[in-house]
Formats: structure tokens, sequence, C-alpha cells
């Protein structure tokens, strides 16, 4: 899928954030620190959407740990339960019922995944490998740095040893896909040190020849293939090949290039060569100069990243290095939010580029051989989250890898559909792999669930209410969403007890709370919003009459969001239970990611949303709190938003920035940029609205290249707590309404005009 073009839309930056090398370190957009990593969460990330490794700045002894995101367990395989749809009306009538026991044991006996390891999950993300370098005699030094620079996507490490200074610059590259290191000394012939493979599959090879060291090997507990290789250029002194090293003496500086595939070509196929795609790669990036690889890389980067840019202002705060600087967040510190926001933007742009895997629960970075949740993709809120910043703020190529694994999704899925529920179109539960498992697994009593795919189909239809683009919506949305949504056309039932006659989902539940039931209030609106974004994409379109009037009809009959005893949402239809400080908040989907809950059109169910928040508490993982700053932007409360930033920065993040649940999982980091972006604009694709939630510590600052529905590119700039500008660039020229404190303008932009209008404008 190819979505550039439309968004080709360069933003010029500000003086202060597209400065070229830094002046000092502290005014520009980069972590760092004074010592080398100790843990995995203290060295810095970096990726080209598939291959990505962990640089730890070591002195006497550096690594950097990498990945491929096709490296998974098992190997091509269908979860399908054979027959489960013979169990769903029991399931129904024991639920309604009241006897959620029996359907717990009836769901785990008949309707789970069939699995081919005798666990009832899907399989596990990889690690690869490292490269491990000996430095010796670098175990004293003296005047270290080292900083992950988000300007340029690259990591330095500088220290002296003996009156020496020793550079290491790394990145990876999307154009030359491989990773790129050079290294050098500041006096001629000093540079002296060993590189070396390791890799944790047991099995696996390692052999140095000439100037390059090949890892081979197969991943422990499945069948996919791996190599990897690592290529030293030196100049000067000299570089000797041992059994499985290399060591480079008296050399001035060295280049290193490292290259990576595996034998995964898509979810049903790994036959693929790895050593071929090494050898191409290789041969493509090794024939560049260092200096080419770099500006290559760094163009290839900012035309992404510098599409939306944010300033906050800076204070002393800046001088203290990133790890030190958490704790202690707060309205003295706003480049930190700056910091962290970026960070997002620079994450998604490094583990989700067009060609790669969607970005898993840790987006692209795990050196473990049992990652927690198998880092794998959790659908019941993190996989989403993940997504959240790429349309706000600029990244919508980042968005299609999503939209590429959805499209295997809709396959597998179906399959599911037919089998589980004896109907049409396809369906996916709390989970997926990179097998494209759609089945429902771990515990009937959440793994259960019928709107993961209903839920990740909204991100097609946002990827075409931010571009417009219908060759977007007609080639790859539409087809998708139309399956999603005839499969609810056969699934829902009628509530048995109202004169209304709802209709109900079920089997399924809140996410992960409750047990399995009838009627989550979550289910509700996101089959309701599906229905009808669908319908409208058909309307676009000028197709499938009968199945807009069908699905529009569906969607009005589903069961209205309905407020509790004591003025919560209710989170079920028919119960609640609102005194929880559960970190879900699902049954609030409606208030955010989705539009149908808002302060000023639906006042009481905004009020409700509130009163549940209030219950649920400030607390939570990383990315409940990420989602709850969510919440509260759309609340339009600024300052409860900013509350809860605040928690998550100081609460849940290590000292790489990384998201914390704990343990690390980067949904937080997405949800976090994704909540800023919130406070600063929203857009329903009839209103814009500047400055929405703005938290009295964001004082003064500008931002430029933020996204609103209906095509439009939006730079804002307030001083005080005031508006002082906003510039909005049309796309599409669609008509829309902007909107500040309340009072409206109307703009009737043609394609590609720009409008800047000031405070008393409105
Ligand atoms: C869901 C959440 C957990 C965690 C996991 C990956 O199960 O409830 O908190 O994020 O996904």
């Amino acid at each position: 899928m190819n979505r550039s073009g439309i968004f080709h839309v360069v933003v010029i930056v500000a003086g202060l954030l597209c400065a070229g090398r830094r002046v000092n370190a502290e005014q520009e957009l980069n972590l760092w620190y004074n010592q080398p990593a100790k843990q995995w969460v203290e060295a810095l990330p970096i990726g080209n959407g598939s291959f990505g490794g962990m640089v730890f700045g070591g002195t006497a002894e550096e690594r950097i740990q990498f990945n491929d995101d096709t490296l998974y367990t098992g190997e091509p395989h269908d979860y399908a339960h054979k027959g489960a749809v013979e169990y769903l009306p029991e399931l129904r009538k024991l639920l309604f019922e009241g006897k959620q026991n029996e359907a717990h044991a009836l769901g785990n006996k008949e309707f789970m995944s069939v699995n081919t390891h005798g666990r009832n999950t899907q399989e596990a993300y990889q690690p690869f490998g490292s490269i491990n370098l000996s430095f010796p005699g670098h175990e004293t030094f003296t005047d270290y740095y080292r900083d992950l620079d988000l300007n340029e996507a690259t990591a330095t490490t500088r220290y002296k040893v003996g009156g020496v200074t020793y550079t290491r610059e790394v990145f990876a590259s999307y154009p030359d896909k491989a990773i790129v290191m050079q290294i050098k000394a500041d006096k001629k012939g000093a540079l002296n040190f060993n590189a070396a493979f390791s890799c944790q599959h047991k099995g696996a090879a390692i052999k140095a020849e000439d100037d390059t060291i090949i890892l081979t090997g197969q991943v422990e507990r499945g069948k996919t293939r791996f190599e990897a290789r690592l290529k030293i250029m030196i100049l000067g002194g000299k570089l000797e090949a041992g059994d499985k090293g290399i060591a480079v003496s008296n050399a001035d500086s060295a280049v290193l290039i490292l290259v990576g595939a595996s034998s995964y070509v898509n979810y049903k196929d790994i036959s693929g060569n790895p050593a071929e795609i090494c050898e191409k790669r290789m041969n493509k990036a090794c024939a560049k100069k260092y200096g080419e690889l770099r500006m290559a890389h760094v163009e290839d980067y900012q035309k992404l990243f510098k599409r939306c840019t944010l300033d906050l202002g800076v204070t002393d705060k800046a001088k203290i290095a990133t790890n030190n600087r958490i704790k202690s967040f707060g309205p003295e510190d706003p480049q930190l939010a700056t910091l962290f926001f970026q960070y997002g933007r620079y994450l998604l742009i490094a583990c989700s580029r067009p060609g790669s895997q969607p970005a898993n629960l840790q987006g692209l970075w795990n050196e473990m051989k049992n990652p927690p949740w198998e880092s794998k993709y959790t659908i019941n809120i993190n996989t989403e989250m993940n997504y959240w910043p790429a349309e706000l703020t600029g990244l919508s190529e980042c968005h299609v890898p999503l939209f590429d694994a959805l499209k295997d999704l809709s396959v597998s899925g179906r399959n599911v559909a037919k089998e589980h529920y004896g109907a049409r179109g396809w369906v996916l539960h709390h989970n997926f792999d990179v097998w494209r498992g759609a089945a429902p697994i771990n515990n009937a009593n959440h793994g259960i669930w019928v709107t993961g795919g209903a839920w990740l189909s909204q991100h097609l239809w946002w990827g075409y209410a931010f571009s417009g683009d219908k060759n977007f919506l007609e080639k790859d949305a539409y087809p998708i969403m139309k399956e999603a949504s005839i499969f609810f056309l056969d699934y829902l039932v009628e509530d048995p007890k109202g004169k209304e006659k709802y209709l109900i989902s079920g089997p399924s539940n809140s996410p992960e709370r409750g047990g399995l039931v009838m009627g989550p209030t979550m289910d509700h609106q996101i089959i309701r919003t599906l229905l009808r974004n669908t319908a409208e994409a058909a309307r676009i379109l000028g197709v499938d009459k009968d199945l807009q009037k069908q699905w529009t009809k569906t969607a009005n009959r589903i069961a209205p969001n309905q407020i509790g005893t004591q003025g919560q949402l209710k989170e079920w239809f028919y119960k609640e239970a609102p005194n929880t400080r559960h970190r879900h908040v699902s049954h609030l989907w409606g208030l955010h990611p989705g539009l149908e809950i808002h302060p000023r059109r639906t006042p009481e169910l905004a009020e409700a949303c509130r009163t549940t928040l209030k219950f649920r508490g400030d607390g939570g993982t990383g990315w409940s709190k990420a989602w709850k700053i969510n919440f509260w932007a759309r609340l339009l409360d600024g300052e409860h938003s900013y509350k809860m930033l605040a928690e998550a920065l100081r609460g849940n993040t290590y000292p790489n920035l990384f998201d914390a649940h704990p343990p690390f999982q980067i949904d937080g980091n997405f949800g976090a940029t994704s909540g800023i972006a919130e406070m600063l604009l929203q857009s329903n694709g009839k209103e814009i609205e500047i400055l929405p939630a703005l938290p009295s510590a964001f004082k003064n600052g500008k931002v430029t290249g933020l996204r609103a529905r209906g095509g439009f590119a939006v730079d804002i700039e307030w001083k005080n707590g005031k508006l002082l500008s906003v510039t909005i660039h049309s796309l599409l020229g669609t008509d829309c309404s902007v909107l500040y404190k309340e009072k409206a303008r109307q703009l009737h932009l043609k394609r590609g005009q720009t409008i800047q209008f000031v405070e008393k404008d409105f």
C-alpha cells in the first residue's frame, strides 16, 4: 500500500528545532546520559521499521542488541477451532440465564484457539543477536557522554582514554536496510578493538571470513531461519579475522555495517533465503561511503520527523541528564514534554515503516526469548494505542504496516468467523501474532472478545478521514471494513427482555473485566461506529446501496450508552460495578478514540465518563495512564490531562524514556504523544478545535504540522495560555468550522490554500 504523496507537505521548522548538529546538548531534541547503559532499559533504541537495535554505549565492552521484526517462535498455523460454532447458542443461553461460570467452562473447553504447542496462547517474538565490541584498556575513561539525537535519528557515544577521544555514531537506515556504525579516534592509529556476534538461539553458527562475521541459525522453538552479517571497513591499521570474530588494530577509524534477514516471506510462507537477502543488502550498503549512508538516512528520516514540530520552551532543567530529569517532571520543565512527544514520533518511525511488521507490544525491541505477553499484538487497547499518533502527527506512512497486517487478518479471521460463529465476514479476538492468529486465546473470560478487528478497522477509516485519499479508501480500506461490518450483521442478537429489542453483542467481554457476558458497552460503541463509518465509506464510493441501508438500520438498533446508578457510564448493558480502580476503562471508547461522546454534543454522557474516571482514579499501568491523558483531553480538561502526563512520565518511564507498564511496553509512549496532540488540537470531520485542553503548564508554545480530519495541517502559536495565531493549510479543499474557546469560524478553503488568523478573528 502506498499512502505517500498526499501528505508530503514539508513544514518549515523554527530555528530551534531544525538546527543541524547540536550547539549545546540541552537545547536539542536528545536523550542524553553521563554513563553507559547498565540495563537494557537504559540502552537507546534505533530502528528502520523492520530491523532495530539497542545501543548500550559501553566503553571497554560495547553491545548492540538487535532484532528483526519477523522472528517469532512457531510456524504458519491456522488457529481456528473447527466446529466451535456448535456451542455458540449454548454459550449465549447460559449467559442470558446468568450462568457465567458454566459459560466460562464451556468456552474454555470448546471455543478457544487450536495451537501447536499445548499452551493456549499464540507465538512469541524473539531476539536475533548482539554485536559485541571490546576495546582493551577502555575500562578507565573520562568525559563520557552518550545520546540519542531525535533530529537525526542517530545514537552517539563519546569518551576519552589516555588523552584520545573516541566517538561512535550509529543509526538504522530505512533506505539502505542496514545498521551502520562509525568509530573514530581523534589520534591516528589509536583505534583497537575486537568485534564478535552473540546469539541466544541454540545451534546458531558464527564464523568470520576476511572482513565479515556471519551468524546463521533458526529460531529455537520455531521454523524461521535467519542470517546476519557484520562487515568492518577500516582506515589505516589492520584487520584480522579469527575463528569467530575480527580484530582491528592501530586504525584511525572504522565503519561497521550490519544487515540481517529471515526466511519469513508472509504469514503462510517461510521459504525465503536470508543469505541471499543479506548478500544483496550488504553489497548495496557497502558500495556507499559512510557520509553518503548517513545523509540518505537523515534525509529519509527527516522527511517524516520534521512534518510536525513542537516548542514549549526550554528551561535549565534541560541541563539535567535524561535519567535524572524524569522523576522531577513538572511545569518547570516543559521541554521534557516536548521530548516525550517527539520521542513517540521517533519510535513510530523507527518501528513501523512500509514493508515492516506493525509495532508490537515492544515496538521492535526485545532481548528475551520469553518476553512478557509474548511481545506480540494485544488488540483490546495496546496495538491501537501504538497507532494513535500516526495520523495526528503527520506519520500516515507509518500506519501502513498495520493496514497490511489487517489485509492478512481479514483472511485468517474469515475462517474464524465461519468456524466459531457461522458468520460471513471476518473477526479478530484480543490478540494476533506474526502467523495472524485470529481465534480466542488465554481464557474464555477475556479471550472471547469479538471487536478486535472492528476496532482496528477504524484505523483504516481514520486513514481516509485524515487524508481524503479515495484511492486508499476504495482499494485498501473499504474491502476490509465491509467484511468486518458484514460479520456483525450475522453476529448480533436481539435483547430477549426489553421491548425496544436492542441488538446486543455477545458472548464477549469488557476487556479483562467482569468475565464473559452479553452486552459489553465497548463492543456496542465500536460496532455502531464501524457500521456507520462503513456505510459512509460505501456512500462516498457509490457502492453497496443495500448494505448501506442494512448497516445504518443495524447501527441504530444497537443497545445505546447508559448512565448507571452512581452517575457513571455503564460498562455493561445488563450489569454495573463502577467502584473499581481497574486499569482498563474500555467503555469510554466512545469518548476516545471514538467520537460518539463529547462534552458539548452529549453533555450527560460526557459527565458520566468524568464520573467513571473519578471512580477509576489516576493510577494504572503505563498505557492506562496514557489513555487517561487522552480521555481528559477529550473532556476538555487540560489540567487533568497534564496531571496524567506527569503521572505517566514520573511513575511509568524508564531511563531511556521507554514506557514502563511495568515491564517495558511501548504503547504508553505512543499514547502520551497522542495525548499531547489532543490537548492542542481535536477534530471530528466537521469541527477543528484549537487548544481544546491547553494545560497551564504549557504557558507558551508553538506547534506546527498537526493534522485534522478532513485533510488539514494546522500550526498554532500561543502566549500566556492565549492564542496568538493559527495557520490552517487545506490539503483537500473540504469545508470545516474552526473553533477556539467555543467561538466558531467557517472555512471554505481551496485545495492547497493556507489561511492564518489571530484570536480576535474568532
Ligand atoms: C492486556 C493488559 C495488560 C497488558 C497486556 C499486554 O492484557 O490488560 O495490562 O497490557 O495486555
